[in-house]
């Protein structure tokens, strides 16, 4: 018996322009367009193996070696489906191809990262599940149509199918069709820029991302000024400060982002607060030395983002990657308090 089985990676990425809302929650289409970067496979990953044989009696998904419920209708449900629908249709254009949308699937899904680090592996997780199913049924669907369907699964893991630097455009289709991810610049473009990842808690965030943006969507009347006169022209911006490499430009678009973003968390009723007293304090510090270096002259050092959660992602240049390390140690000494660590460079290793 031949075996059908298929591995693949996904990365994790961090929005520079945030997704948070949503116009039809079962398509999962966002409320507006967001851009990510894509962190690279060695440090947060997910690698996910996809099995289908005729021998198997149900759809079934182990996460880092523990069995997961695959709920009626759910959005795993819907990924799986989805998959199976492409490949019927390139049987029934192909009669000689094995019936693999007939069989079952076993699928295996590992983190690279300790899930206690309080970051988001559902991005990567239904990135490297809808990838690693596209190789185990030989599909040529492109990495933007994948998008489409590891969307379903959760919105930002669309972007996750792309390295670099990534759109995912909402469309206005009800249907879906042209809400999808597509790459502004490949990783190569820009490999001066880094990400540093600040640990604040590993403690599981209280309000779930799903939930907190239909609360915002439903309440918060700056969430309207966002989505009609904020975010277009700030997508079209950030496009092009990745575009010129322009790390000032770039930096303050995604702090001044960050910020909104956590702004409509308060704005909604009743408020989300996601950040903590020791992600203000990073805060703090990051505008304190851009300050610092701005009237020197010198521009912008870092930029901080948070998502939903209190961890700190800071981008800044190599250049200056051992000194804010340094900095943020400095004043965030380990272990104390509730600061955890400083985690990994995207792009290079911690020096
Ligand atoms: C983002 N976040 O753009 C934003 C910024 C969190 C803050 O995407 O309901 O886990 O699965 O579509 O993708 C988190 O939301 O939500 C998120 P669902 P998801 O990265």
């Amino acid at each position: 018996m031949p075996v059908y089985q298929a591995t693949a990676t996904a990365p994790v990425n961090i929005a520079v322009i945030k997704y948070w809302g949503k116009r039809d929650t079962k398509l999962i289409l966002p409320t507006n367009s967001s851009l990510s970067v894509t962190l690279d496979q060695d440090h947060l990953r997910s690698t996910t193996t996809s099995r289908a044989d005729p021998s198997f009696t149900s759809d079934k998904l182990w996460l880092n070696g523990t069995p997961d419920e695959i709920k009626p209708e759910g959005r795993l449900y819907t990924c799986i489906k989805e998959m199976k629908r492409l490949r019927k249709e390139l049987e029934d254009k192909d009669s000689s191809l094995p019936k693999l949308s007939s069989y079952n699937v076993h699928i295996a899904s590992y983190n690279n990262f300790p899930t206690a680090a309080g970051l988001a592996s559902s991005a990567s997780g239904f990135a490297a599940l809808v990838s690693s199913l596209a190789l185990l049924y030989q599909l040529p669907a492109t990495p933007s149509e994948l998008s489409l369907i590891a969307r379903q699964g959760s919105g930002s893991a669309c972007r996750s199918l792309f390295g670099g630097f990534v759109a995912w455009e909402m469309g206005s289709s009800p249907n879906g069709s042209d809400s999808l991810a597509v790459q502004v610049a490949p990783e190569s473009h820009w490999p001066d820029l880094h990400a540093l990842i600040c640990v604040v808690s590993s403690a599981k965030k209280g309000t779930s991302s799903t939930s907190g943006m239909q609360r915002t969507v439903a309440t918060s009347p700056l969430l309207q000024h966002r989505i009609n006169h904020v975010v277009p022209e700030r997508m079209a911006a950030m496009s092009k400060a990745i575009q010129d490499k322009d790390f000032d430009a770039f930096a303050l678009l995604t702090m001044a982002d960050s910020n909104q973003f956590h702004a409509v968390a308060l704005d909604t009723e009743p408020p989300i607060f996601y950040m903590n007293d020791v992600s203000r304090s990073i805060i703090a510090l990051i505008v304190e030395l851009n300050r610092v270096s701005v009237e020197a002259g010198q521009g912008y050092v870092a930029a901080y983002t948070y998502d939903a959660g209190p961890n700190a992602v800071i981008y800044v240049r190599e250049k200056d990657v051992k000194r804010v390390f340094q900095l943020v140690l400095a004043y965030f000494p380990q272990p104390a308090g509730e600061f955890k660590d400083v985690l990994k460079v995207f792009g290079g290793d911690v020096p």
